[in-house]
Formats: C-alpha cells, sequence, structure tokens
C-alpha cells in the first residue's frame, strides 16, 4: 500500500548527491555498501570522493559523459536522523528510473522496479540518531526485454532518482493511506465513502474530518479479510469504511472546488484536498458530475528542455499554462505516470486526467514476472492518485500488437485490477485504428484510438469517417493524432511532409473530418510540444519527435492556432 505523505513531517533528501557510474557493477560485486560505509580507513575509502549530481533529476540529463548511460550506476550520500524510540522511518523515493536498492549503514532496505511510481523502505531498525547515517542507492535502467517499458520506446530514457527522495517519520501506529469515493445522488447531494488503512495497529478508530462542511466521521478499523488487491505491503494493516452523506459543491472540468480533509488516527494525522466528482459512462458519452462532456484534450510526455523528467514548481505551472492557452479541459499524461505534482495541479485548475502506466508497443505478454511488474506499476499509481479529482480515467496500455501472445489476457488481468482497485473510474486503454475491431475494446469503459492517417499513410476522409463504426457501443476518443514538422521548416502544405505547413494542413482537415463524428468523446493530439526520442534519427527530427504543436522551448507551430480555435469553438459549443 502506497504510503501518503500529504501533511506528514518530513525531511527532505533532495540536494547533491556523491554519484559514480558503475557499468562493470563493481557496487554489487565486491559489496560496496559494506566497505565503504565504515570510515574504516580513516575515511579514505568512503565515497566522498565520487563527483556530485543533483537529486532530483538524471545523471542523462547532467552529465555530458553520462548522456547514454543506462546504468548501473550509485549515489550516496549521509543524511540526519533523530531515530526516536517511539518513532518509525521511511525512506520514501518519489520515482527512481527504472530498478534501485537502497542500503542504510550498510544493510540492504528494500528493492523496487517501476521508474515512474513511488515508494518507501522502512528504515526504523538501520537508523542510528545523528547525522552520519549512510545511503547508497544503486540505479540501474540497462533495458531487458522482460522491462516495462521494454526495449524499444519512442522516448529518452532519463534515468536515474528522477524524484525527490525525504526521510518520514511518523508514530508507530499511523494512517497509511486513504481513500475518498464520492457519488451523487438523484437530489445532488453527494454520499462519500472514507476508506482508511492504519499501518502497526490491529485496530481501533480512525477520524476524518472534512471541517468546511462539518463532516466529523468515526472509521473503526481491523484486520482485513482479502488484502490482494492493495500489494504485498498491505500486510500488517487495518482496514475501515465509512459512508457520510455531505452537502458539497462539486469539482468540475474549470470548477476546481477542492475541500480541505484530515484523516487522523492517535497522534497521527494526514492532512490533504479532495474535491467531489464523479465519473461514469453511459451508452457512448462521457459523464463528469452527470453532464456529458467533450474533452478538449492534450497529450504531453513529462520533460522540460535541459532537465529531462524532472519537472521542478515552475515547469508544471508551465505545463498547465500551455495546456491552457490551447483551450484544453483536459490531459493525456502519455505514456507512463508524471510527477504527482502534476496531478495535483490539474486538481487546481479543473483539467482532466488520462493516467497511464508503461505498457508500450511490445512487452512481454506472456511473461507472469511482466504481469506482476505491470500489476505493481498499476497499483503504485492508483493508489497515489485515487482521491485527486482530476483523474478522469486510468490507462492500462498504448498501441500493444493485438495479435501478440497473452497480450489479451494480460491486459484483462490489468483492467480487473484498475477496477478493484478503484471502481469510480473508467479503465481506458489507446488501441491503434486498423479497421480491424480490437478485442481489447471489450474489455474497456472508453476506448482511444491513435489515429495517424495522412502522416502514417495516406490521408483518407472516410479512415475518420468510419471510426465510429469500428468501435463498440462504448465512448471512444481520439488519444493520438498528429504530424511532425521542426519549428521554422517551411514548405508546401499539400505534399511537403514535416514542413509546419504540413502540419497546420494536417490539423486542418482532421479537426473537420473529427467534427463530423458525433460520437466522439473529445481528442488528445500528439503531442503538446516536442520531446526528445533517440530512435527519431532523420534530419528533421535530430533526436527530438517534432509533432508538437509547440518546440521544446514552447514556441508555437502554426497548428498551434488550428486547435487553438477548433477548441475555442467546442467551448463556445459550436
Ligand atoms: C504512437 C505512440 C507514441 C509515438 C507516436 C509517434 O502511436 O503511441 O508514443 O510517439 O505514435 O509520434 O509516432
Amino acid at each position: 500500500m502506497h504510503l501518503a505523505t500529504c501533511g506528514r513531517d518530513r525531511t527532505s533528501l533532495d540536494g547533491e548527491w556523491h554519484f559514480t557510474p558503475d557499468p562493470y557493477d563493481q557496487f554489487v560485486r565486491i559489496k560496496a555498501w559494506e566497505h565503504l560505509t565504515e570510515d574504516r580507513r580513516g575515511g579514505a575509502c568512503t565515497p566522498e570522493h565520487w563527483p556530485t549530481l543533483a537529486v532530483p533529476g538524471s545523471w542523462n540529463a547532467q552529465r555530458e559523459d553520462c548522456t547514454y548511460l543506462e546504468g548501473p550506476a550509485v549515489y550516496w550520500r549521509r543524511f540526519a536522523c533523530e531515530a526516536k524510540r517511539d518513532r518509525r522511518y521511511f525512506l520514501h523515493f518519489g520515482a527512481a528510473n527504472h530498478r534501485a536498492r537502497a542500503f542504510v549503514n550498510g544493510v540492504e532496505v528494500g528493492c523496487h522496479e517501476g521508474g515512474f511510481t513511488p515508494f518507501a523502505f522502512e528504515v526504523t531498525d538501520e537508523v542510528r540518531p545523528g547525522d552520519r547515517n549512510t545511503l547508497f542507492v544503486r540505479v540501474n535502467a540497462v533495458r531487458r526485454p522482460e522491462d516495462i517499458p521494454t526495449m524499444q520506446t519512442d522516448w529518452f530514457l532519463f534515468a536515474g532518482l528522477t524524484r525527490s527522495v525525504t526521510l518520514v517519520e511518523t508514530p508507530r501506529a499511523f494512517v497509511r493511506n486513504f481513500k475518498f469515493t464520492p457519488r451523487l445522488a438523484p437530489d445532488n447531494s453527494w454520499k462519500a465513502e472514507f476508506r482508511v488503512w492504519v499501518d502497526g495497529a490491529e485496530g481501533g478508530e480512525a477520524r476524518v474530518r472534512l471541517p468546511e462542511l462539518g463532516v466529523d466521521a468515526r472509521v473503526p478499523v481491523a484486520p482485513v479479510a482479502d488484502p490482494s488487491p492493495w500489494g504485498r505491503e498491505f500486510f500488517g494493516l487495518a482496514e475501515g469504511a465509512a459512508t457520510v452523506a455531505c452537502k458539497a459543491e462539486a469539482w468540475g472540468l474549470g470548477r476546481p472546488r477542492l475541500y480541505d480533509i484530515e484523516i487522523a488516527f492517535g497522534e497521527d494525522a494526514l492532512r490533504d484536498e479532495v474535491g467531489f466528482v464523479e465519473v461514469r459512462t453511459e451508452g457512448q458519452k462521457i459523464l463528469v458530475n452527470g453532464e456529458p462532456v467533450f474533452l478538449r484534450g492534450v497529450s504531453l510526455h513529462e520533460e522540460a528542455d535541459g532537465k529531462g523528467r524532472t519537472l521542478g514548481e515552475a515547469e508544471v505551472a508551465e505545463r498547465f499554462e500551455w495546456i491552457e492557452r490551447l483551450g484544453c479541459n483536459f490531459a493525456r499524461l502519455a505514456h507512463y505516470p508524471h510527477t504527482e505534482a502534476m496531478v495535483r495541479e490539474a486538481a487546481r485548475r479543473g483539467i482532466g486526467l488520462w493516467e497511464e502506466v508503461p505498457v508500450y508497443w511490445k512487452i512481454d505478454f506472456s511473461n507472469e514476472k511482466v504481469l506482476a511488474n505491470a500489476k505493481g506499476q498499476l497499483r503504485e499509481l492508483v493508489q497515489r492518485d485515487w482521491n485527486r479529482p482530476s483523474v478522469l480515467m486510468w490507462s492500462v496500455a498504448n498501441e500493444t500488437p493485438r495479435l501478440r501472445d497473452g497480450r489479451l489476457g494480460f491486459l484483462s488481468e490489468l483492467a480487473a485490477l484498475s477496477r478493484a482497485l478503484d471502481p469510480s473510474r473508467p479503465v481506458c486503454a489507446a488501441l491503434l485504428h486498423n479497421w480491424v475491431r480490437d478485442p481489447l475494446q471489450e474489455v474497456l469503459d472508453v476506448c482511444g484510438i491513435n489515429e495517424y492517417s495522412g502522416w502514417y499513410g495516406a490521408h483518407e476522409a472516410e479512415h475518420i469517417a468510419g471510426l465510429a463504426e469500428s468501435v463498440p457501443a462504448k465512448p471512444f476518443l481520439i488519444s493520438e493524432t498528429g504530424a511532425g514538422a521542426p519549428l521554422g521548416n517551411s514548405g508546401r502544405p499539400k505534399d511537403e511532409m514535416w514542413s509546419v505547413e504540413y502540419q497546420e494542413e494536417f490539423y486542418r482537415r482532421k479537426l473537420a473530418a473529427l467534427d463530423r463524428v458525433k460520437e466522439l468523446s473529445g481528442l488528445t493530439p500528439w503531442i503538446l510540444f516536442d520531446f526528445a526520442s533517440p530512435m527519431r534519427i532523420n534530419k528533421w527530427q535530430n533526436g527530438f519527435n517534432r509533432k508538437g504543436l509547440l518546440s521544446e522551448k514552447g514556441e508555437p507551430k502554426p497548428a498551434h492556432e488550428v486547435v487553438r480555435k477548433f477548441y475555442g469553438e467546442k467551448a463556445a459549443g459550436k
């Protein structure tokens, strides 16, 4: 179960860490965490001489000699801890891309796989009072066929400790996580379920308060009978739920109403923000708070020019300014979980989100371990973000090949897990539109369709006209469409691919054709801004996927205005 940290005592371990590439895997072979930890030889042998690197951050983006290094590599730092007797301590990693092992004072405290979701290791028994605790983290992002993502992706790796690291202090028994599920009643009031998980106690009573609404609910917790959906860290936790009627204002697209919430157990408390929103599907419509919506979206990668996959507050705000300037009420966070700060900011701005796990292209669907890894990543994402009203749907995959062995069973299990964890949100996936009905559509609640005619393949208006027939009677949206053009490359709109005029004309034709598909629930064009991709090696690309409506620096291409105008008209109800 995810360790929620909102409103907790935490010590940031961000900053400069000592770092070394370790291509021969010396660290593991000589058990360096044992030798280099104690200053046995007068300190001469500690890693203090390794140059430093900023955490959070990717080594690929910070050191020229590490641009294409996948790993392994080792980080080291000292940290202070009060190590009080009656408290527990956890090392919390926002993300480590993509396999990590951590060692505190020479003892291995845990390992983790999956490059985009948070995880925490308990270190209560290892920390000592004082400021000389040592921490090694070995990170490895060498690609393997059995990884998720696997050998080939159309995005740059950006390996390392890419998100913040903190030391979390808790009482012996504490609130590990909570889940807030609001349901809209026919009279427009709300019934909210509060589910609470307590770590370190057999039972007792949690309190949930929403001061603005006068809610003060008691939630009895007890050891749970079926821990299967919650993940291995669940054992030793207690769980309970209470349902409360509330008269609250709804959170909606463009209407970001949030309420403070406090979840307490004994002396421990989490403080967070929640929103009252309900998402469901009916026939071919997506309903937000009972009203059908058209999702004016855009896809984006988590990337900032020169900073890799590590966004600070300024970059998060800038991305939302770009999203809003385009006239969007929705964004697809492709192709893996983005930083939690993006999801929180979307909640504050009233922007809906599609969130996704990196089950991308040709992963090894017939391997049980791969399935377990995918489930772990999905579980960590859903448990991190299930309380954010901005999340409208969970995506379990992108463009997975229809005829691949084991694929349907694998993705059906992921869809089932998503529903077990969070039955309140539709399950979706991005599918490749190729005229043949994909059996995965039957498993989903919302179908995303990646449709590139006019870029990959001829420009066929009929291709679009047939869209509605190629999906079952459920909501669908265009999860990708787009054309590549580096900023400033001018040419003939009709036939000069890679020119900004071709891209502009592509969007004119595509949007006009899509506008005739009355059943369409929305679109998330590919993509908001250009992004780094080592598989893009022709002269127009130069290591970048150039399908951005903006350059990687945020400068608009002519197609940006075409999409902006279309969304303006859609918002005005034309
Ligand atoms: C796709 C993929 C996306 C690629 C895009 C492209 O279908 O889902 O990851 O970047 O096409 O540009 O070809």
